[in-house]
């Protein structure tokens, strides 16, 4: 694992520098039109050159057998010996596509797993059932998560399953070597934050409705933040406090991000750092307990300190309590189904 997070460092130190130069060396705006990715982004420049920096560096640890990335339609499979491990990678190269060509934080997320049944690896056939085993997981599998912020100073956060805590390092771009600068808590972080992409208010469903009007009561002190690159939107939360939600509405059903490789590292990290990660829309069920059934499945988030997402699941519960109410829980099952399923 130490080698696969050592080339992850390594690709984002050569990312930074391509974010960097990015205006002076022609990486910026889109490949063309037609270029999409997976999740059907119009691919930028940048999205391809990131992604094949980080392809690169993690095959030649020889310590990987599938490789996760938001740019690739289908997952990576190291079929040659030489270079197979049996480790799965699932990363976004560069998060944040929208914010590269103005010169405003992105990032890369990525997480790691050990195979499941890593003895066999020399033998191992990859077949697709075997495969699909190994790449949809739940969240709980991941033993490190991490995500590197290009802003005005590079910094990776990263977070183990053997060693408590999450750890900030900052690049020293002469050295170019990453120096440690403290442990994030967010339990002491205290600033009123909330950050969600209010332009989508008119398609929120009603519990989405209802929770941000909390934030927005006339005796309150919170102000709103929202940047557009989750990891800038997460480091934020992580270090200032508040909370960071992109919902399910009705023109996204299923929310926007994605859970293998966006999502779950997030949500790693959230939750080691003290606070909570769910998915929000009428469940309060945690992030890392959803097993995915595609890989680049979507799914709705809500993070941030454990005191925002209580009051996202005291408000639900008002919601359903008095919609169970109104409509007589007897004959309507839907809405009592769902109470009963929220409240467990
Ligand atoms: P991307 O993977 O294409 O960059 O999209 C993911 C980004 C997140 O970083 C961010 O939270 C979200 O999209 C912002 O979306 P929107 O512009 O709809 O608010
Ligand atoms: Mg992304």
């Amino acid at each position: 694992m130490e080698e696969i997070i050592n080339a992850i460092k390594k690709s984002s130190i050569q990312i930074e520098e391509k974010v960097r130069r990015s205006a002076l060396d022609g990486f910026q705006g889109n490949v063309n039109t037609d270029t999409i990715n997976s999740s059907g982004d119009v691919q930028k420049k940048l999205d391809i050159i990131t992604n094949e920096i980080m392809i690169d560096n993690l095959i030649k640890t020889k310590c990987c057998s599938i490789l996760l990335s938001e740019e690739n339609e289908e997952a990576i499979i190291i079929e040659d010996k030489e270079f197979r491990g049996n480790y799965m990678v699932a990363f976004d190269p560069l998060d944040g596509s929208s914010n590269i060509d103005c010169n405003v934080c992105i990032g890369t997320i990525f997480s790691i797993y050990k195979e499941t049944d890593s003895k066999e690896t020399d033998s191992k056939e990859t077949d697709s059932s075997n495969l699909e085993k190994e790449i949809l997981r739940n969240g709980s599998n991941i033993i490190c998560a991490g995500y590197i912020i290009y802003g005005p100073a590079t910094e990776m956060v990263i977070t183990i399953e053997e060693k408590p805590g999450v750890q900030k390092y900052t690049l020293d771009t002469d050295k170019k070597e990453y120096i440690y600068t403290g442990e994030i808590d967010i339990t002491n972080k205290t600033k009123q934050i909330y950050s969600i992409n209010e332009s989508n208010c008119e398609n929120w469903f009603q519990d989405t409705k209802e929770y941000i009007d909390l934030y927005k009561r006339p005796n309150t002190k919170y102000t709103q933040r929202y940047i557009g690159s989750m990891v800038a939107d997460v480091h934020r939360t992580l270090l200032y406090g508040g909370m960071f939600s992109y919902p399910a509405d009705t023109k996204n059903k299923n929310g926007k991000l994605r859970v293998i490789y966006e999502c779950f590292p997030i949500a790693k990290i959230m939750e080691k750092a003290g606070g909570a990660a769910i998915i929000g829309n009428f469940s309060r069920n945690r992030i890392l307990d959803i097993n995915p059934t595609e890989i680049h499945q979507r799914t709705p988030i809500l993070i941030g300190k454990k005191e925002e997402i209580i009051k996202y699941i005291k408000s639900t519960r008002n919601i359903l309590l008095n919609n169970c109410y109104k409509n007589n829980s007897n004959t309507n099952d839907d809405i009592y189904d769902l109470y009963e399923n929220f409240e467990n």
